[in-house]
């Protein structure tokens, strides 16, 4: 048995403010290992699976925005953290989804801030539980780019395109 993993976004907040460094010294401190990393650009179709269970929010679309880099750096920082309970643990080092209300000394409390739109622009996102964890990996991360991974994969032949450097 593997040990538990978690996503993490460094949102396009953070990393225009240059908080990647910050903000993975915690975790580190933490003692939470590395599985993957990528900086990426979030699409539509990403943020919307991302983010399906709040579809009917009315903050949705400014959420969207938000994380499709509509108001910062459109790149974000997405990691695979692993560590026994790491989901709890990242979920306590970040603090509470409003930035207003979390700890003052947790990441969302430091550097998070509402805005007048009245989007929460709280820095980091980070899986609320294991299942959420299994589900939001497989969104954002292949098998491969994972260096350990407890879920199941299999071989697949596809006549997808890739690009190679020539
Ligand atoms: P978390 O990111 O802490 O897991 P969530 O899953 O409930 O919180 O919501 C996802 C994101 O949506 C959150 O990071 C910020 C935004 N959000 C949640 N509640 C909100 C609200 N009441 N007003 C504005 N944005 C909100
Ligand atoms: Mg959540």
């Amino acid at each position: 048995m593997g040990k538990e993993q978690s996503l993490v976004v460094v949102k396009p907040d953070a990393m225009q403010k240059g908080l990647m460094g910050t903000i993975m010294d915690k975790f580190a401190e933490a003692g939470l290992e590395i599985v993957a990393a990528k900086v990426i650009e979030v699409t539509q179709e990403l943020a919307q699976e991302h983010y399906q269970h709040l579809k009917e929010e009315k903050f949705f679309d400014e959420l969207i925005k938000y994380i499709t880099g509509s108001y910062h750096t459109k790149n974000v920082l997405a990691l695979v953290y692993q560590k026994d309970n790491a989901c709890n643990k990242i979920r306590d080092i970040i603090g509470a989804t409003n930035p207003e209300e979390a700890k003052p000394t947790s990441l969302r409390g430091k550097y998070g801030r509402i805005t007048t739109k009245g989007v929460f622009e709280n820095v980091v996102h980070a899986s609320e539980s294991v299942e959420e964890a299994e589900r939001e990996i497989k969104l954002w991360f292949r098998p491969n780019e994972l260096t350990e991974t407890n879920f199941p994969t299999q071989v697949e032949k596809t006549e997808r395109q890739e690009v190679f450097w020539k």
